[in-house]
């Protein structure tokens, strides 16, 4: 690989300065990262950019010229809207069964410890137990936790099927959004079923009709949404344990040049969370200290990490980006992964030290990792054999290639919609009164990824900070709640950089402006508490000074995430361009349309300065709109200098 990015643009790359160290020394050691490899793909195909590439049967593939010169229609016959929307409907079913899968494997294990076959896990949150149960009318009197625990399992394995009309989540949301589904033939009945439904529909000779494949893609993505992620939260928040707000730290300064360190990278809290309590054993934490090591320092990536976090305290090494970086620290024995978001490049990097990558799970192998068959029936035996590895890799570690950079920041985290209401005692009111009376604007949720194609956590950062100083309370998941822990903009003490109103409910409440909800599963946290308030006022979601935004996604769920958050009425700012543009209908559509269909559209603005712009006016809109006190819409723009300031220096 040969263009190594010289030391003085890494401000281009990353905003962080543990991540341009680390960047030095990639430099210096001759260690390629995502964004050299990145720069090697430039420049990226056009035609799959604009989504006008098609592979979907062997009489392709075939592609469509965009500039009208070329053919217009594949060998079949589909012309740009049709491959457009197809190519987007199939993202949105990898993303939605990512997910899916994920909460599928949650709740298989959650079945097996409610007829207690498992090893390290129990049911934690009776009183979540028992709100699920009820929601679905499953006895609770009388009955013990794994009887209840044993049927919600059953009804939960349901929803994956054929057999319904509608997913039971769906009784959370406003009776008017259920009615406007049922009336668009978006209603989603099975998680599988609409993923399954989604592929058959892309097929060669199937769907040709793109707003028919699109509002398919919509089902699909609530699926996702209202069923598989909200059960991997949910679930997980039962057997886990439902976050409570909690101090911890962030960034590569929270591994410790004295300790064993093992980071702990993916998704799945089910094996992560056995390995805290292995951590723990004191035979292990023994042979730590026999090893020379002052004990063992576990720490998160991406979001796995956030589950951590969430639940337990651990410390956040950092967001996706860092997966690599964290290795060239030299001070990792071990990097646990579970599944996505994990870059197979990092068994490459992990050759050039002594990190040990452990693979967990049969359905995602990394070549040049070590494979440690996770089984939740021998959940803590497995936990400590893989602690073990990582301690015994601590006689390995070269002292003189440690290099931690920067000491690590605070950071508050903990925030489920339970936790939000017993800090606001128990009741929406005094933060609907704050939206009401104006001292609050509205709510946004900062979501997703890190892309190295923006700086790394630029686009986070800047506009969860334009959002607060103008007094509106921003939630954050994901990789975006990290880039903002490593801001400093995630503790109390960041009230004094929100705006007059936000700052005031935050000192009263003793929270910071921005608060973390927890993983990418966890937007169904968001959700949940978005018709929340729609439900206590008796209005639909679209009616709420709510929006969306992912600055820096990357992933195919993020693109599920996004049309489920705009399905469900929220309307959603993207910082990268998803690959539609290559049809003006399907953008025509999705950036338009879709509001009169959905009451919420899509808008793609890679400036967070300007991002946060239009997020304000919409806002204020829909401030308008209730009869609120509001700034007429129009009027809203950026301070001059945020303007003049643009993308960072290089
Ligand atoms: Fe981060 Fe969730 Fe995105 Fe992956 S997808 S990069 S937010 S770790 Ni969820
Ligand atoms: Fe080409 Fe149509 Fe086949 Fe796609 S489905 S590869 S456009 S022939």
């Amino acid at each position: 690989m040969t263009t190594f990015n010289s030391k003085n643009n890494h401000a281009r790359l990353t905003i962080n300065r543990d991540a341009q160290e680390m960047l030095d020394r990639a430099r210096e050691d001759n260690i390629p990262t995502v964004w050299d490899r990145l720069a090697a793909q430039e420049p990226q195909c056009g035609y799959c950019a604009m989504g006008l590439s098609c592979r979907n049967c062997a009489m392709g593939p075939c592609r469509v010229d965009p500039f009208g010169e070329g053919p217009q229609k594949g060998v079949c016959g589909a012309d740009a809207d049709i491959i457009v929307a197809r190519n987007l409907g199939r993202t949105i079913a990898a993303g939605a069964s990512a997910h899916s899968d994920h909460g599928r494997d949650i709740l298989e294990t959650f079945h097996a410890t409610a007829e207690g076959k498992t090893s390290g896990y129990r049911i934690v949150d009776h009183e979540k137990l028992k709100t699920l149960a009820r929601e679905r009318g499953i006895a609770i009197d009388d009955r013990t936790p794994n009887d209840v625990a044993h049927d919600l399992a059953e009804a939960m394995f349901e929803e994956f099927g054929t057999r319904k009309e509608s997913l039971d989540f769906l009784a959370r949301v406003p009776k008017k959004r259920r009615e406007l589904w049922q009336k668009l033939g978006i209603t989603p009945r099975g998680i599988d079923r609409e993923n399954v439904e989604m592929l058959h529909r892309t097929h060669m000779g199937v769907d040709n009709d793109y707003v028919n494949i699109l509002l398919h893609a919509l089902r699909t993505s609530l699926s996702d949404g209202w069923g598989g992620s909200m059960i991997a939260t949910e679930l997980s928040d039962v057997m886990f344990g439902t976050p409570k707000p909690l101090l911890s730290r962030v960034n590569l300064g929270t591994l410790k040049a004295d300790h064993v360190n093992i980071a702990l990278h993916g998704h799945n809290p089910m094996l992560s969370d056995v390995i805290v309590q292995a951590a723990n054993d004191p035979e292990l934490v023994k042979l730590a200290k026999a090893k020379g090591a002052a004990g063992i320092n576990l720490v998160g990536l991406c979001c796995t990490g956030n589950e951590l976090l969430m639940r337990r305290g651990i410390p956040m090494a950092g967001n996706h980006l860092m997966q690599e970086l964290a290795i060239m620290t030299g001070a990792l024995e071990a990097m646990v992964v579970d599944y996505q978001c994990i870059m197979p490049a990092v068994t490459e990097v992990a050759k050039c030290f002594h990190t040990q990558v452990i693979s967990t799970f049969d359905k995602a192998k990394f070549p040049g990792a070590i494979h440690v068959t996770f089984d939740p029936n021998r959940g803590i035996e497995i936990g400590k054999e893989i602690v073990r590895r990582g301690v015994e890799a601590f006689a390995n570690r070269n002292p003189e290639r440690v290099r931690i950079p920067v000491g690590s920041m605070p950071m508050m985290a903990g925030f489920s919609v339970e936790a939000i209401l017993a800090v606001l005692g128990g009741t929406p009111a005094p933060l609907v009164d704050a939206i009401k009376q104006g001292t609050i604007r509205g709510a946004v949720g900062v979501v997703g990824c890190n892309n190295p194609k923006i700086p790394q956590d630029y686009g986070h950062v800047v506009l969860t900070r334009r959002l607060i100083e103008k007094d509106i309370l921003v939630v954050v998941t994901g990789c975006a709640a990290v880039a903002n822990g490593k801001a400093g903009q995630m503790v109390p003490e960041a009230a004094e950089q929100a705006g007059p109103g936000l700052k005031a409910v935050c000192k009263a409440l003793g929270i910071p402006p921005v608060l973390h909800m927890g993983s990418c599963v966890d937007n169904s946290r968001i959700i949940t508490l978005a018709a929340a308030l729609a439900n206590y006022l008796g209005v639909d979601i679209d009616q709420l000074p709510l929006a969306g935004a992912a600055p820096e996604w990357y992933s195919e769920k993020a693109v599920s995430i996004g049309a489920y958050v705009v399905a469900s009425g929220i309307y959603t700012v993207l910082g990268v361009q998803p690959p539609i543009f290559g049809s003006r209908n399907v953008v025509k559509l999705l950036a338009d349309g879709l509001e009169g269909v959905v009451g919420a559209k899509f808008a793609v603005e890679p400036d967070p300065e300007k991002a946060a712009v239009l997020i304000r006016r919409h806002i204020e809109s829909k401030r308008k709109a209730l009869g609120l006190p509001h700034i007429a819409p129009e009027s809203v723009r950026a301070p001059e200098e945020a303007l003049h300031a643009g993308w960072p220096a290089s």
